[in-house]
């Protein structure tokens, strides 16, 4: 019974996504009351129709991981969700505003791992000797609720507003940064809209990798190697705008942009 209603409330926020539109919040008429283990349900079956649909997920994503976005966001705890093929923007690309709704832009670093990473106890600094290389990237999000207005369930189950994503194309071992000191400025047409620190990220974007590890155990599944992984904005997403040219530069890292057309 519940699964059905589940599978329908994937279905209602997938079509928002295709459709373009803004919906109501699904805690405040179709579930009230949802938890958290719940909205991962609804998010599988979304995982479930977009690979029906043909679409493969090529990386996952940790949010909510400073506190610059929980307190835009209002909500208390990091969460997870899935990167697909067709999110995926390289460095310099152009994003169609009007495949999107209301899309926001907020600068991550992103981790590719030698090696699969299995919860429960994964440490920042397990995840930081698994490291391969971490990269620039810009998370594209566009919650699917009006006015990007949602309680952590509902943004769970929509697939933690994942939308695109920009990778950069520089490759750093970490071994030669402090990931936890590397600094981040996010500008558009020129301007710095938001900067900050890798230390936002739960005091090291390596335990952002870790926790994502420690909550994927819970269902049974592992951080994958070789697959992109984002750990979280650093600083508040910035709105876009029709002609826009974002740019985010990591210190020692390199930089990411793309254009909004
Ligand atoms: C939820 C997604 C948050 C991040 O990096 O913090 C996220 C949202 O803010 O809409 O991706
Ligand atoms: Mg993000």
């Amino acid at each position: 019974m519940k699964q059905k209603a589940f599978q329908e409330t994937a279905s209602f926020l997938n079509q928002a996504e295709e459709e373009k539109r803004e919906v109501a919040r699904i805690t405040s008429d179709r579930h009230p009351g949802l938890s958290i283990n719940e909205a991962y349900q609804i998010q599988g079956h979304l995982l479930d129709l977009k690979r029906n649909k043909g679409h493969q997920i090529v990386g996952t994503k940790m949010g909510l991981t400073s506190d610059a976005k929980l307190k835009q966001m209002n909500v208390k705890d990091p969460i997870y969700g899935y990167i697909f093929d067709y999110m995926v923007l390289s460095h310099g690309e152009e994003v169609n505003i009007d495949e999107l709704i209301h899309p926001k832009a907020e600068p991550e670093i992103a981790f590719i791992l030698n090696r699969d990473l299995e919860g429960p106890g994964v440490t920042g600094a397990q995840v930081l000797e698994a490291t391969k290389y971490v990269f620039p990237a810009i998370e594209i999000i566009d919650s699917r609720y009006e006015n990007f207005n949602f309680t952590l369930p509902d943004v769970i189950a929509d697939n933690t507003s994942a939308s695109r994503v920009i990778f950069g194309s520089n490759l750093v071992n970490p071994i030669d940064l402090e990931l936890d000191l590397v600094g981040v400025t996010l500008s558009i047409n020129g301007r710095i809209k938001s900067l900050g620190a890798g230390a936002a990220v739960l005091g090291h974007p390596a335990h952002a990798i870790a926790r994502l590890a420690n909550m994927l155990a819970e269902k049974g599944e592992k951080v994958k190697a070789n697959q992109p992984i984002l750990s979280g904005a650093i600083t508040e997403a910035i709105m876009l705008s029709r002609g826009d040219y974002v740019n985010a530069k990591l210190g020692g890292i390199g930089e990411v942009s793309f254009f909004v057309k």
